[in-house]
């Protein structure tokens, strides 16, 4: 049968697929074991990076990075799981890339992906990232946590929120010939969510530079909220006195809100949120307010009611 095609849809529906990867985990972890794990598929294409081990880990297994780098949601590649790691690659180019930070800031620039990012120490950061699908993983990033890198652009204090704007470039990017969202991919965040210390600025996973299918070279990382609010292949930073637009509130106002908090107990309007499957398991876990992350970020949303404000 065949349905059109309306953007986010539930794990349920794209099951195939997610046995589909995890078989390959299964054989890679077979006959080729450990060596699978050292040198998987596509880690030659991408350079190695100096970072520190970061404090924040997580004590569950990681995802392997087979999975985190062929299954992804990258919509300017297609809508298909599979299509960023295919299409991206040989599409997207990373350099030179420049990043224009504009808006509420005394000092405004457009800088080069050297200037913005080699001034900082990376780290790595283990966190758990939940899709508004219903499917997860555990993720090795690298990268600089964002307030590092806003302060240097001095927000004023009429900086209340962070737009942030992905490429939109239709020779490099054939999925925006589809009118799915409005492109460009343009998320938002409050200001002391882009703040606050968890949240990320990733430069890589797995110890290396960003594929293209994850967002190279720079994209974000919200570990409590639904994965759509880490924007890829960011090329421009906003500071606004008001609520910034968004490309998923504003193609399904009714299922995507601007906190997009991860919340079991908010249901998505089309299936349950409750649970969620980790990829490579066969088992749904239970999903955790603020993904596991109320203890530090529960804080933020004191005082609001997180299913009118969802
Ligand atoms: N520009 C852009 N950013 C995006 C998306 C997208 O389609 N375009 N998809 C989002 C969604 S729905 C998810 S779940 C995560 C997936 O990130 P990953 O593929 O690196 O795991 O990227 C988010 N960032
Ligand atoms: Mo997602």
């Amino acid at each position: 049968m065949l349905i059109r095609f309306k953007g986010h849809i539930a794990e349920s529906e794209v099951t195939d697929q997610v046995l589909y990867v995890d078989r390959r985990r299964f054989l890679a972890l077979g006959a080729a074991g450990a060596a699978a794990m050292m040198f998987p598929v596509g880690r030659a294409d991408a350079g190695a990076l100096d970072y520190t081990k970061g404090a924040v880990t997580l004590d569950e297994k990681m995802t392997p990075f087979e999975a985190v780098t062929t299954y992804n949601n990258y919509y300017e590649f297609g809508t298909d799981k599979e299509d960023p790691a295919r299409v991206a690659p040989g599409k997207l180019k990373t350099t030179p890339w420049t990043v224009s930070v504009e808006g509420e800031c005394a000092k405004p620039a457009k800088l080069a992906y050297d200037d913005l990012i080699k001034p900082h120490q990376l780290e790595e950061r283990i966190y758990r990232m939940r899709c508004v699908e219903g499917w997860s993983m555990v993720i090795p990033w690298v990268g600089v946590p964002l307030a590092q890198v806003l302060k240097r652009f001095e927000p004023t204090s009429k900086a209340k929120y962070v737009e942030f704007t992905t490429l939109a470039d239709p020779a490099q990017m054939p999925g925006i010939r589809s009118r799915v969202l409005d492109w460009p991919y343009t998320e938002g965040l409050r200001m002391d969510e882009a703040l606050h210390s968890l949240t990320l600025l990733a430069v890589g996973l797995y110890g290396q530079e960003l594929l293209p299918q994850n967002g190279a070279p720079i994209r974000l990382v919200v570990p409590w909220k639904y994965g759509f609010k880490s924007i890829k292949s960011i090329v421009k930073i906003r500071f606004t006195e008001t609520q910034p637009a968004t490309a998923w509130n504003k193609s399904a106002p009714g299922e995507y809100g601007f906190y997009s908090n991860v919340n079991p107990a908010v249901d998505h309007p089309r299936w349950s949120q409750a649970k969620e499957r980790r990829i490579g398991e066969f088992l749904r876990r239970e999903t955790l307010p603020f993904n596991g992350y109320a203890d530090q970020v529960a804080g933020l949303y004191a005082g609001m009611d997180l299913k009118a404000q969802f």
